[in-house]
């Protein structure tokens, strides 16, 4: 059941700057473009009736650290930028949305949803503008269990065609999906697994579970991926943000046992082959043949990290339970360089993209089951990486 009618506000005005501790409803807009629910065959219609706008932000990078980039969404997950600029979404329950002025949500077929699993991750193919190609990485439920999959799907005019399993068996369960895909430098997609609630799969590299995948764009396996399957990396709990540095290196951030009352929440150099140690160590521990975080929270602060970005130097990655923006430098990560931005002002943050305008988008979770609903929740706000409190 999709709900009746979602409102989406584009761009709004700007909430300020200096944000103090009552961090400020933010003010709330002028255009609510309406957005047309559409029917199961996958073919997205436009609302008739809604208004239209052509407004762009009047915002000059420097003039404001954040503003609302759409609002009134549910469990957003992912986003992505098309070339024309247009922002894609992923909201959990099973719709792509298409954020503009006449919004567009389209649903996606067998998506199953059960506390953290549902439509999760998105990415475009490096050659979007010639191939149209749109992957989304999603949980579905067969002969009574849960699983993961990646598809691939044309994408044009708001239509989706030409559905392509990329990767699909992936164990699931209702917490500890992963589901984070993007496409490295090397041209390769890569693809975040959680345990699925089984730590010891993690460890084993013929499991797809507590993996960090790697694959070709058609699903088949890189020749150079170091156990002759799709694993990349293993050992990992639940990773939820892959991002590269300028060097080319990838990097994760990973939920700890945040859920036992410790953190030990990670952000993770990933090496080839790599065995990040879970379930076998955890925080700072150590063991050889095991790589620890570069950086985690230890066992008195929860991060739960969603997704990360790295802009200019420095490493971005938001928190769910930590309801903060964090940003360490890429070239002295130390618990003393960390900072804490927004904390605790707009509630569970999952997602982050920097976006063709260099400002990163910022996507709330406080519809999630897990969180205190605001109004105009979920949210995605657009923040200047330079202004920040
Ligand atoms: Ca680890």
């Amino acid at each position: 059941m999709k709900k009746p009618s979602l409102l989406f506000s584009i761009l709004i005005i700007a909430v300020l700057a200096a944000c103090g501790t009552d961090a400020a409803p933010v003010p709330t807009v002028a255009v609510l473009p309406s957005v047309s629910v559409v029917t199961p065959s996958q073919q997205p219609t436009q609302s008739a009736n809604a208004p239209i706008t052509t407004e762009e932000p009047t915002t000059s990078p420097t003039a404001e650290a954040i503003t609302i980039a759409a609002q009134n969404l549910q469990t957003p997950w992912e986003i992505a930028f098309l070339p024309d600029g247009r922002m894609l979404v992923t909201e959990r329950p099973g719709t792509l949305t298409l954020i503009e002025a006449e919004g567009v949500q389209i649903p996606i077929a067998d998506v199953f949803e059960r506390s953290e699993s549902g439509l999760l991750g998105l990415a475009l193919h490096p050659d979007f503008s010639e191939n149209h190609w749109l992957y989304l990485y999603l949980t579905y439920e067969a002969n009574g269990g849960m699983f993961n999959r990646v598809e691939r799907y044309q994408f044009s005019d708001t239509i989706l065609g030409d559905r392509t399993v990329i990767i699909d068996n992936i164990p699931g369960a209702p917490n500890h999906d992963g589901g984070r895909i993007e496409f490295g430098p090397d041209g390769l997609l890569y693809i975040t697994t959680g345990d699925a609630g089984s730590g010891s799969s993690a460890q084993d590299i013929n499991s797809l579970t507590g993996k960090i995948l790697r694959l070709h764009d058609d699903g088949s396996i890189p020749q150079d991926n170091p156990f002759g399957n799709a694993v990349y990396s293993y050992g990992h709990r639940n990773p939820q943000g892959l991002a590269w540095d300028e060097q080319g290196r990838l990097w994760s951030t990973e939920h700890g046992p945040s859920g036992l009352g410790s953190g030990y929440d990670e952000l993770n150099l990933v090496e080839i082959g790599g065995n990040y140690g879970w379930p076998e160590i955890q925080g700072d521990q150590t063991r050889e043949g095991m790589i620890s975080p570069r950086l985690q929270s230890g066992g008195s602060e929860t991060w739960a990290p969603g997704d990360l970005e790295i802009v200019d130097g420095m490493v971005y990655f938001v928190g769910l339970r930590g309801s903060t923006l964090y940003s360490v430098p890429l070239d002295d990560i130390r618990p003393e360089t960390l900072q804490r931005h927004f904390a605790n002002e707009f509630g569970r943050l999952r997602t982050l993209r920097q976006g063709p305008d260099g400002l990163l988008y910022m996507g709330t979770s406080n519809t999630d089951g897990r969180g205190s609903i605001r109004e105009g929740d979920d949210k995605i706000f657009r923040i200047d990486p330079n202004q920040l409190p």
